[in-house]
C-alpha cells in the first residue's frame, strides 16, 4: 500500500534527490561510524576525524584512513548504489548528495553527485593546500608527504569543526530546495550541516522518504519511512516503479 503511494509520487516527481550516509555502503562491507562496527581499535569517529587529532597524532589518524582505504579499495557498489545510478538515467533531475567519502556512488555509475565530506582517494598538502588524487593502497609512508614541499599530506575530507566546501554546500542546498522528493538513506542524521538538508526540502513543499535499519532523529519528520536494508528496499521500489 505504502509502496503504491510512493510509486505514484515518484512517477509524478520532476526533481528527486538523495542524501546518503554510511549505511548505504554497509552492504558493500564498509563499516558505518555509529553502528556496532563503528569503532576502529578503541576510537570513535569523533576522536579521529578532527584537525586536533591529526595535529596530535598524524600517524594514528593516517593508520585509520589506511585501514579504510584497504577496505574501500576492495569493496564493490551494492544494489542500493546501482539502483540510484539507474534512476539518474530515468529522471531529468536526479542528484545524489553523499556524506560518504568512499566514491561508490560514482563507481556504480551516478554522475550527479555532491560529495559533502570529501573523498578518501584525494590528499591535500597541509602547507600548500594543493589537492591530488592518491590511490596507493596501503600508503607506504605515514604520514605521506608532499612531493613538492615535503609538508604532511592529509586526507581531503571534512573533519568535525571544519567548514564544508562552500560551493558543495550551496549546490546541496539548491538541490534540497528544488526537490519534490528527497530520499534520506543510511544516515544517522545527527551530523550537521548535512542533517539540515531534508528540512530544507520539507520547508519548500517536498517529501522526505527515509530508508534506514533503525529510526533516527529525522524519522518523525519523514513522510515515508522504510525500515530495512537500502540494498534490498531500493531494488524493490525500482521493480514496482518499472513493473
Ligand atoms: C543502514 C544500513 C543498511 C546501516 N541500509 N541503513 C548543529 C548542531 C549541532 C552540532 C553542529 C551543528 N552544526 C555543526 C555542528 C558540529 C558538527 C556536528 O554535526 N556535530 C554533531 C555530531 C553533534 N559538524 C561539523 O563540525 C561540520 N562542520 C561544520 O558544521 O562547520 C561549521 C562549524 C564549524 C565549527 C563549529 C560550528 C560550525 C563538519 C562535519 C564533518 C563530519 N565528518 C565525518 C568524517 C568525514 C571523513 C571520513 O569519513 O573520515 O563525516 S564524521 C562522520 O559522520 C562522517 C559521516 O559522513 C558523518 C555522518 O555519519 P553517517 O553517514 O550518518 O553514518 P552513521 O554511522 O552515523 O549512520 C549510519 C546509519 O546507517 C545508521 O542510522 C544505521 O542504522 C544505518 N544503516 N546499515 C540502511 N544496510
Amino acid at each position: 500500500m505504502v509502496f503504491k503511494e510512493i510509486i505514484y509520487i515518484l512517477k509524478k516527481a520532476k526533481f528527486i534527490s538523495v542524501l546518503s550516509g554510511a549505511g548505504i555502503s554497509a552492504e558493500s562491507g564498509i563499516p558505518t561510524f555509529r553502528g556496532e562496527d563503528g569503532l576502529w581499535k578503541k576510537y570513535r569517529a569523533e576522536e579521529l576525524a578532527t584537525p586536533q587529532a591529526f595535529e596530535r597524532d598524524p600517524v594514528l589518524v593516517w593508520e585509520w584512513y589506511n585501514w579504510r582505504r584497504e577496505i574501500i579499495g576492495k569493496a564493490q557498489p551494492n544494489q542500493g548504489h546501482i539502483t540510484l545510478a539507474k534512476w539518474e538515467s530515468l529522471y531529468p533531475n536526479f542528484w545524489v548528495i553523499t556524506q560518504n567519502i568512499d566514491g561508490l556512488h560514482r563507481r556504480a555509475g551516478s554522475k550527479n553527485i555532491v560529495e559533502l565530506h570529501g573523498n578518501i582517494w584525494k590528499v591535500r598538502c597541509t602547507r600548500e593546500g594543493t589537492i591530488k588524487e592518491n590511490t596507493e593502497i596501503p600508503l607506504k609512508e605515514l604520514p605521506p608527504k608532499c612531493e613538492n614541499c615535503g609538508g604532511f599530506l592529509r586526507p581531503h575530507v571534512v573533519w568535525f569543526g571544519e567548514s564544508l566546501d562552500r560551493n558543495d554546500m550551496e549546490k546541496a542546498e539548491e538541490i534540497a530546495i528544488s526537490s519534490d522528493v528527497m530520499f534520506v538513506i543510511g544516515t544517522s542524521a545527527v551530523v550537521y550541516p548535512a542533517a539540515s538538508l531534508p528540512f530544507l526540502t520539507k520547508r519548500n513543499g517536498g517529501l522526505i522518504v527515509e530508508i534506514n535499519l533503525a529510526e533516527t532523529p529525522l524519522t518523525s519528520y519523514a513522510d515515508f519511512f522504510f525500515k530495512g536494508r537500502s540494498g534490498e528496499i531500493l531494488p524493490q521500489l525500482d521493480s514496482e516503479l518499472n513493473g
